[in-house]
């Protein structure tokens, strides 16, 4: 893919006076997806919104200041890996020190030269491409290519945080493929791999909304996170899934359940409160997955 294709990389400039962000502007609005904001409280808004590739963060900002606003993405799982450079008229190296040990990857006095800063943009948005290539690769299942359980633990109290905010219900369904084990007996273990691959396929085709993450949880057990989800939207997704693995018919001689392959799903959703556990979720799911196995399989409980 030549350059030209690339998606843009996404910059966000944060300055209280509009004149510098102005300046900052012109040095990167033609290559990159330029967001501002005047000030921090605007720019922790815009970091959750837009999800930026790198953050250019003036210091003294009435309000909250620029320390402030790099200690708060820091504690901020979902803010924690956008880098964040200081721009600052502070050059001396105790201010440069202090921004550094906050998490800032680097730091530009003002006035600066704009060659330089584009030159450190540059550098700071190939090392983000680089840690989100490698990210992404220790997310996904090796096997099935959805993510991997590692992603689901990281986003669950992400997502339960997210749906804090936003008042929403948030919803937990997990999937077994049903007598596994004796297809695996039946066809061979690669055979049970190619089996998990197109169930791992079907299940993150089945989920529509962008926000909606499946992953491989373990062995033939996968997990759905379905943000702003209650417990009715969480029966419609998963009785979708049992029925669309089905319509795959993918053979099981030993399944005793329509010679085919199918999952069981177990479900639940509640309304995420602070200080709640998010773990709870999982377990009301894996106790209706087991009663949709005991129930005789090939169904969603939730
Ligand atoms: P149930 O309907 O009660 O879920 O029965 P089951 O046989 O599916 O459940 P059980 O937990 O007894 O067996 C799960 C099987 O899944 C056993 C294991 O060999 C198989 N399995 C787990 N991971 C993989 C994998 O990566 N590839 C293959 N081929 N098989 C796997
Ligand atoms: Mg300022
Ligand atoms: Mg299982
Ligand atoms: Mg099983």
């Amino acid at each position: 893919m030549s350059q030209a294709n690339l998606p843009k990389r996404r910059l966000l400039l944060v300055d209280d006076q509009p004149i510098n962000i102005q300046a900052l502007h012109q040095l990167f609005a033609a290559d990159h997806q330029v967001f501002m904001a005047t000030s921090g409280a605007q720019a922790l808004k815009v970091c959750a919104e837009m999800q930026p590739d790198l953050v250019l963060l003036d210091v003294q900002m009435p309000g909250m200041d620029g320390h402030e606003v790099c200690r708060r993405m820091q504690a901020d799982p979902a803010l924690r890996d956008i880098p964040v450079i200081f721009v600052t008229a502070h050059s001396e190296a105790e201010a440069e020190t202090q921004g550094l040990a906050l998490g800032a990857v680097d730091f530009i006095s003002k006035p600066f030269n704009p060659a330089v800063v584009r030159a450190r943009v540059k550098t700071h948005l190939t090392l983000k491409a680089q840690s989100d290539l490698l990210r992404q690769l220790a997310y996904l299942d090796g096997l099935t290519g959805v993510y991997n359980r590692r992603h689901f633990d990281t986003q669950l109290p992400i997502e339960y945080q997210r749906c804090i905010r936003s008042g929403g219900s948030l919803a937990v369904l997990l999937v077994d493929v049903d007598h596994f084990k004796r297809y695996n007996d039946c066809y061979g273990h690669l055979a049970g791999d190619d089996c998990l691959r197109r169930v791992a396929q079907t299940l993150a085709q089945t989920l529509r909304r962008p926000g909606d993450l499946m992953c491989r949880y373990g062995g033939e057990e996968f997990v759905c996170l379905l943000p702003d989800t209650d417990l009715a939207g969480a029966v419609t997704v998963a009785e979708s899934l049992v029925s669309r693995v089905s319509a795959l018919a993918l053979p099981h001689a030993q399944s005793e359940l329509g010679q085919i392959v199918s999952v069981s799903v177990g479900g639940a959703a509640s309304h995420p409160v602070p200080g709640g556990e998010p773990a709870l979720l999982l377990s009301s799911a894996d106790q209706q997955l087991y009663a949709a196995k005991q129930a005789g399989r090939a169904r969603a409980l939730c």
